[in-house]
């Protein structure tokens, strides 16, 4: 019978669950290293300095030797392992002995190592331990180094490249098991010069100072709402540098928290660029670029993130802004540019629109690739409501300085026409690109997906170079969320050495785009759905308006809301879709009854929280196909 063993060195091992691998200790040798044929000690080997002599002879002359027993069940772990690794090991199995020599061997063995009981694993010569200790060396990799005789000790056991959501979550969990860690983290700067503390992208440019200017957009909302419930707000007026300047404290007082709990968790900061001179050892530069020292790792994992994309068109790099920037200018930005139509693009109009700002997105394709495009495109007419607006199909060319402002060429991909016009600030939001080129990856022979610069790793976040795991951005290509790098972090540093044995859920990982009008999604979209599982989808939708927006008709009759159901299986939901208030909590929640394998009907059976928008989700009956309309009723 032959069964597949996954394990963690990269390879898939097909072993015979019949096949004996290793040697059994033949007993002629075992008499001529112990005594005589029966087994016996002779009176000459009755001495633990004698026995202790034929133990070294056994160490020195095989690779793994096991101390064992054979009713030992901590002992047929260990030899399946190697079992498993395809490596032959000589075990003496010591209540062969009569009970008082295998006491003394015991003896022998507690001198010699330290311990006592068996399984008493040496591998090329070097005490590895018992069970535990061999089950460990085998997840965090040292197993392999030992078979293979380059095992060595290192400065430390783990060092992270990266000090971002999931380089720090990964580098704490490590040393939570009382590993020895080191973490290196050094931002070079934007192409307009900015630059930030400890914490990576989600902290720094990326979803905090996104989500606080998106509520401070969101106030202006409420402000103007107030009105109809009663408030007199007189002089609504805005400061970007009040915001700004609140935001970056709140970061800054972040990143000194980062470095406060690296300190806490004994892991080892270096704020410092580095760079492999090879699998085990790293290089490190201060942010001049000059060399500050050498460290050596067992095991590195890469979690060094993205940076915007820069197109090659005349005042790209020089002129124009990133999300690397947006959320410390110095100054408003003013009449405002956005490049690019995925989630930072929009994301950024909501925000700076609802600012009063005025806004222009230039759209090569389409609004939110990748994301339902039925949501999409009322995304992008809730914005248009909201007075951002769309340059569709076209594509920039060059910037250029016009006295104070940017004059903006750009081309149309339908007819060829050339588009002109003038802004204060030129937004890029056109891509990010993983942080991988530069590090000295490419010595390695680390393993880039095709045709990118985006890491190869198996299930395990283990690249092609066996001490070397990257999780992240750097993998992600779709699923680029500071949750996913947490939570592929975590479990890597518990499989290496917590005893965990997860890993990374793919399945209905949900997310939001914080638009004004938000949108929280989990699951397929319709189009992917209807490609997966063709005619075998029954969609339920229903557009609604959220109470608290009912007086002043905000966003009128645009909420809305989404299941997607797969009539094969009883309707089991298999995409999530809302857009309205408060879109991350209620997707959050829902989330959970997607993974749990909630089916229309046990939608259906739950009970409301009234009056919610989350409550339409159990009271849906329009079917898209129906074609009837999807409108709400009243309570
Ligand atoms: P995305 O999601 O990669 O989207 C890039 C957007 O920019 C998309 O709308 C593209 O249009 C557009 N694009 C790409 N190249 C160009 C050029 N040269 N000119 C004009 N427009 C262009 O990037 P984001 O910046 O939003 O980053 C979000 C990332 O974070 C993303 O990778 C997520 O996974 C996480 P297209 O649809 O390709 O025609």
């Amino acid at each position: 019978m032959q069964c597949a063993v996954l394990l963690s060195r990269n390879i898939i091992l097909f072993i015979s669950t019949l096949k004996v691998v290793a040697p059994r200790p033949s007993s002629s040798r075992l008499a001529r290293r112990f005594g005589s044929g029966n087994l016996t000690f002779s009176a000459k080997m009755e001495t633990n300095l004698e026995i202790e002599s034929a133990f070294r002879g056994l160490i020195d002359t095989n690779k793994i030797v096991i101390f064992s027993k054979t009713t030992c069940p901590f002992c047929k772990k260990v030899k399946n392992i190697f079992n498993q690794l395809q490596e032959n090991y000589h075990a003496l199995e010591l209540d062969n002995y009569p009970a008082e020599k295998t006491s003394q061997m015991q003896d022998v063995l507690k001198d010699m190592t330290g311990q006592r009981t068996v399984p008493n694993v040496f591998i090329n010569k070097q005490h590895v331990g018992g069970c535990t200790d061999t089950e460990q060396a085998l997840a965090d990799g040292t197993l392999f180094d030992r078979l293979e005789g380059t095992f060595n000790t290192y400065d430390y056991d783990y060092i992270v490249i990266g000090g971002g959501s999931g380089g720090l979550a990964s580098a704490k969990e490590a040393s939570s098991y009382g590993r020895k860690v080191a973490c290196c983290d050094l931002v070079l700067p934007s192409p307009q010069g900015t630059s930030w503390g400890l914490g990576g992208t989600c902290v720094n440019v990326g979803c905090i100072p996104k989500k606080l200017m998106h509520k401070a957009a969101l106030m202006g909302e409420d402000i103007e709402d107030s009105a109809y419930f009663g408030w007199t707000t007189d002089n609504k007026r805005h400061s970007w540098e009040e915001m700004v300047t609140n935001i970056q404290d709140y970061i800054k007082s972040l990143n000194f928290k980062y470095r406060t709990d690296l300190k806490k968790k004994e892991v080892t900061y270096y704020n410092a660029y580095a760079k492999f001179v090879d699998k085990h050892t790293l290089n490190l530069y201060n942010k001049e670029g000059n060399f500050m020292k050498t460290i050596t790792g067992q095991n590195f994992l890469l979690a060094m993130g993205c940076r915007p994309v820069y197109p090659d068109f005349p005042g790209a790099r020089d002129l124009c802004i990133s999300s690397d920037d947006v959320f410390s200018l110095k100054e408003p930005p003013g009449k405002t540019l956005i490049i690019g139509a995925s989630y930072i693009a929009l994301e950024t109009a909501g925000f700076l629109v609802g600012l009063g700002f005025d806004v222009t997105v230039m759209v090569r394709s389409i609004l939110l690739r990748g994301f339902d495009q039925d949501i999409a495109n009322k995304i992008g007419e809730t914005l248009e409501a909201h007075g951002v607006k769309f340059v569709p199909k076209h594509v920039p060319e060059s910037v250029t300085k016009n006295g104070e402002n940017l004059l903006v060429r750009a081309k149309s991909l339908s007819d060829g026409s050339e588009y002109i016009d003038t802004f204060k600030t030129v937004f890029l939001a056109i891509g990010r690109e993983p942080c991988t080129t530069g590090i000295g990856l490419e010595n390695l022979n680390v393993k880039f997906q095709e045709s990118s610069t985006r890491i190869e790793v198996n299930e395990f976040s283990q690249t092609s170079v066996r001490n070397i795991f990257a999780v992240g951005d750097v993998v992600e290509e779709k699923l680029q969320l500071t949750p996913v790098a947490i939570q592929a972090g975590k479990l890597l540093a518990k499989r290496l050495y917590g005893k965990g044995k997860a890993l990374f859920d793919y399945n209905h990982v949900p997310t939001t785009v914080f638009t004004p009008l938000e949108y929280g999604c989990v699951g397929y979209s319709e189009e992917d759905a209807m490609k997966k599982f063709p005619d075998q989808i029954e969609v339920y939708h229903l557009h609604f308006q959220p109470l608290e927006w009912d007086l002043n008709k905000r966003n009128k009759n645009k909420s809305y809301g989404k299941l997607i159901c797969l009539k094969s299986e009883q309707e089991r939901v298999v995409g999530f879709h809302y857009l309205g208030p408060n879109a991350g909590e209620i997707t959050q929640g829902f989330a959970l009854a997607l993974k749990l394998g909630a089916k229309k009907d046990d939608f259906n059976n739950l009970i409301g929280i009234h009056p919610t928008c989350a409550e339409i989700f159990t009271t849906m009956t329009i079917t898209k196909a129906s074609g009837k309309p999807a409108e709400a009723g009243g309570c």
